[in-house]
């Protein structure tokens, strides 16, 4: 169904297809995919993570732990919004360092971001230049490098037999992922007591064993997560965390270079909000509506995900009246979702406003879905939502971004990988008045 020389979901990309099925193996053991299988199943041990793996009541418990070790940090406490906000405050000197020269300012989002997630994952918050957080950069790296580029591997298995850089890049990455992580496993299991569970790797162990309650009960559902689970866990949910929220960021800052009036106009919102005078904080959500609205339009041009990670279906059924018999794979196009003009006035326009009604209240189109639905949504959403919100509200409140002088604004085609990036642009900062220094 795919050519073999464009990666088999640009194919899917462009054209107007909600979805894309694909019949083959009907069994229903082992792994799900065939076409990302191989980089994958290195990638999770097999699927022992969430988003990869097959559907069963083990991944039901599973996700559910993850879910809930999340709202620990999430809305309605302060501890998410502490993180988030120590780390934009290191973002901001950072970036109003760069100096009066034009310069890429996705390093130090992507560095900024990657601090939150290490801090809600193991508790690690690093400075500027720590060889660790060196360290968690580069193998990530190494793996967006290389897992969705494994081209023919991924569409043929028998390939791997054959040498190939790629694969030996990405096993190179992951080897190094596990070690640090193991690490850090290891330092938790010795460190974890009784109370509140700090992160992300400390609920999940106490999952395992039933809320630390000590001894595991017979039948208690978290028997069944291993500490490779625990491990594949802390990994994606720190590479989804990174990737999708950091990418996400540097696409709307790519728009507002495009459009500096919108860039205005929520700068003109915050000032009359929030002010000058102190940070921004969430409680402010509800009175920045056009932020929101500028937040949402940079995930409907430009989803991270333009085509979903193939998801299996597990019985015989049908989808937009086509019949899907049990086991196939089936790809939902995100990309032709967010760009159908039946549904959306000039689609390929950046236009904020069309989050809003006649009244100037936010509305949600139906066909809005940056983080999937149904049970398979994505399990991070509040979290992205609430780091963007903070990000990007920061970031405007005390600094305008504009054009080099000269420079072309960014190329909005992007670069798909595993998630849809926008090509390396440059930007002047200026701080707005009184955060001449970064933050407070
Ligand atoms: C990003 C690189 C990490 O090192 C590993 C990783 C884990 C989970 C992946 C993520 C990568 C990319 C974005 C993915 C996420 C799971 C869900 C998310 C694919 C590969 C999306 C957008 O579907």
């Amino acid at each position: 169904m795919w050519g073999l020389t464009t990666p088999w979901w640009s194919t899917v990309m462009n054209t107007p297809e909600r979805f894309y099925c694909r019949e083959g193996r009907t069994s229903l053991d082992g792994p799900t995919c065939f076409f990302l299988q191989v980089t994958t199943n290195l990638l999770t041990r097999g699927g022992k993570d969430i988003a990869f793996c097959d559907f069963s009541p083990l991944w039901k418990f599973h996700r559910r732990l993850v879910h809930n070790s999340f709202t620990l940090f999430g809305e309605g406490t302060s501890r998410l919004q502490d993180i988030v906000l120590s780390a934009v405050d290191g973002l901001c000197v950072e970036l109003l360092s760069g100096g009066r020269r034009g310069f890429d300012p996705s390093p130090a989002v992507t560095r900024a971001v990657t601090n939150v997630v290490c801090t809600l994952v193991f508790s690690a918050t690093y400075r500027h230049g720590d060889a660790e957080l060196q360290e968690v950069m580069r193998y990530n790296d190494g793996i967006v490098q290389t897992i969705a580029r494994g081209g023919l591997v991924d569409i043929y298995p028998w390939m791997k037999v054959f040498p190939n850089q790629t694969l030996r890049k990405l096993k190179e990455s992951i080897r190094i992922r596990d070690q640090l992580l193991t690490r850090k496993l290891e330092e938790h299991k010795a460190s974890l007591s009784d109370g509140d569970p700090h992160d992300l790797l400390d609920a999940l162990l106490k999952g395992q064993t039933g809320g630390g309650r000590g001894q595991k009960s017979p039948g208690w559902e978290g028997a069944g997560i291993t500490d490779d689970h625990v491990l594949m866990t802390a990994a994606e949910a720190f590479g989804a965390g990174v990737e999708t929220t950091s990418t996400t960021l540097l696409w709307i800052l790519a728009y507002l270079l495009h459009h500096p009036e919108v860039q205005e106009r929520v700068q003109k919102e915050l000032d009359e909000q929030v002010g000058g005078e102190r940070a921004v904080s969430v409680s402010d959500r509800g009175r920045l509506p056009y932020l929101d609205c500028v937040i949402n339009e940079g995930m409907r041009i430009r989803p991270v995900s333009p085509v979903l990670i193939p998801h299996m279906a597990m019985k015989d059924s049908s989808i937009g009246g086509h019949a899907v018999r049990r086991g196939t794979r089936v790809l939902v196009n995100m990309w032709s979702i967010h760009h159908d003009p039946r549904h959306w006035d000039k689609p390929d326009l950046f236009n904020p406003d069309r989050f809003l009604d006649d009244q100037g209240q936010r509305v949600t189109p139906s066909c809005f879905l940056p983080f999937g639905a149904g049970p398979r949504v994505c399990v991070g959403e509040s979290l992205a939502r609430l780091e963007l919100f903070l990000f990007l509200s920061s970031l405007l409140q005390r600094m305008s971004f504009r054009l080099p002088n000269g420079n072309a604004p960014p190329n909005l085609q992007g670069r798909l990988g595993v998630v849809l990036q926008p090509l390396p642009y440059k930007v002047i900062v200026t701080p707005r008045p009184g955060w001449e220094g970064g933050a407070k």
